[in-house]
């Protein structure tokens, strides 16, 4: 009996030992799980934390930080909500593309990036300019990508030939000797036609008379990130005529006589030039400025500094101005848009620097953006995230702090940055 109880013991005591093993395992390796999970989501939250900190010690280190309302020091909890609720206010203003039959593809490319990041949620109109007339593959295809009306417009031979005054002789030979030299479309009859219509008359097109504001939009541009607001509302409400993304130099030898022509002009016309509030220094300054060598080759006072016209939204009131026809009519007689190859974007670029306040002008800084072959992209990674953009910073497209940007320039003599002088856009 008693050896009986014995063995029941043993084999009572096995199974509860056995069991307490079971336990002690089980809390054992649970708990050794959640330590290993933990210790991965640490090393996540690590990893998260450190790049930031790495590219933001890169932005303000190696290269100079971008100037944006995503910078550190604004207001990190801004409102960018992401519900794209259609927005039912919306400004007297249009997306604009001046786009050849040909480049449907390229056309559609960059509405469907421009619809995604910020049309879809507004609708704006498309204005579509050609100067033959548009086939009906390319009006439906963009009529259907198009979140909001569409518009399609015949520019006359009048606002987009050469005009009579150009000698045709010289004109040749000069398109010849640009060829040769390797200019770029130094040798284009229609590039100077297109650079004409843009810098002159694109403004003067009756599908555009209802309209205040316009955004220019190229074939085969991308935007990289959501827009955290209505670029049209800024400038109406922050009252600017002009805004731009991307600022560089411009190659000399397209616009050798520009500069003589500009001033002249400033000559002539000294009451429409005030320049204690204008940009005048952003495109003569020439001092060293930034951490790489600025590439300035220029004979003359301009340090060829331009906005990149690709991306602009303007306030057409301005382009209609007594003041912009003047200027333009003063280029125009000078032949520079024939007999050399003056580009629109610097006589935007001129125009808006010396006819418009420094403060009318705007740097939309939080917009990424790419054209063949320079982007623009928010340094700030908390912005990259918040706006899902999809670029880096640090590629080598990226042109915001390079020697050819004149980005920096327009820090020191232009708009300056939002985080210097604490204001919030
Ligand atoms: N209808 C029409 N549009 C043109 C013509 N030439 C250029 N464009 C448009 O004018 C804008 C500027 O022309 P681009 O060829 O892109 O000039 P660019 O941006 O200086 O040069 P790329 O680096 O080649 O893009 C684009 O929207 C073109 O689609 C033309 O002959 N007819
Ligand atoms: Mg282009």
């Amino acid at each position: 009996m008693k050896k009986g109880v014995t063995i029941g013991g043993i084999i009572s005591c096995t199974a509860i030992f056995a069991y307490l093993l079971f336990i002690a395992h089980a809390v054992i390796s649970t708990s050794l799980a959640h330590r290993i999970k933990e210790r991965e989501y640490f090393k996540k939250s690590f990893d998260v934390l450190h790049k930031f900190d790495q590219e933001r010690s890169f932005g303000l280190t190696r290269v100079l930080p971008k100037l944006s309302t995503n910078s550190y020091l604004e207001d990190h909890e801004k409102d960018l909500s992401r519900d794209y609720a259609y927005q039912s206010k919306r400004e007297n203003a249009t997306l604009l593309m001046l786009v050849r039959n040909w480049e449907i593809e390229g056309a559609l490319k960059s509405m469907r990036s421009l619809e995604d990041r910020f049309n879809r949620k507004y609708q704006y109109d498309w204005t579509f300019l050609n100067d033959v007339p548009f086939d009906d593959d390319f009006i439906e295809a963009t009529s259907a990508m198009a979140s909001g009306k569409t518009f399609y417009g015949l520019v006359p031979t009048s606002d987009w030939d050469k005009p009579s005054f150009i000698d045709e002789e010289e004109f040749e030979s000069n398109l010849q000797l640009m060829h040769e030299k390797g200019i770029i479309y130094g040798g284009s009859k229609s590039y100077r036609n297109m650079c004409r219509f843009n810098s002159g008359f694109f403004f003067r097109q009756t599908l555009l008379d209802r309209y205040q504001y316009y955004f220019r939009v190229e074939p085969d541009v991308q935007y990289y990130c959501d827009f955290p607001y209505d670029p049209f509302e800024i400038m109406r409400k922050q009252r600017k005529k002009y805004g731009f993304v991307i600022s560089m130099y411009e190659y000399e030898d397209t616009i050798p006589t520009l500069w003589d022509a500009v001033e002249e002009f400033i000559a002539d016309q000294p009451d429409m030039i005030d320049f204690d509030t204008n940009s005048y220094d952003f495109i003569t300054d020439d001092s060293m400025i930034g951490l790489e060598m600025p590439i300035i080759q220029s004979n003359s006072n301009y340090n060829l500094c331009h906005f990149w016209s690709n991306f602009e939204i303007g306030d057409l009131s301005f382009f209609r101005s007594k003041e912009y026809l003047n200027f333009f009519e003063h280029l125009d007689q000078r032949k520079g848009f024939y007999l050399e190859r003056w580009g629109d974007a610097p006589v935007h670029s001129i125009a808006v620097a010396l006819l418009l306040r420094q403060d009318e002008i705007i740097h939309f800084d939080e917009l990424g953006y790419y054209h063949i072959p320079f982007g623009t992209c928010p340094a700030a990674h908390s912005i990259r995230l918040r706006q899902r953009c999809m670029c880096d910073p640090n590629a080598e497209s990226n042109i915001d702090v390079k020697a050819h940007s004149c980005l920096a320039r327009w820090w020191k003599s232009g708009g300056g940055k939002y985080f210097m002088k604490h204001t919030s856009i």
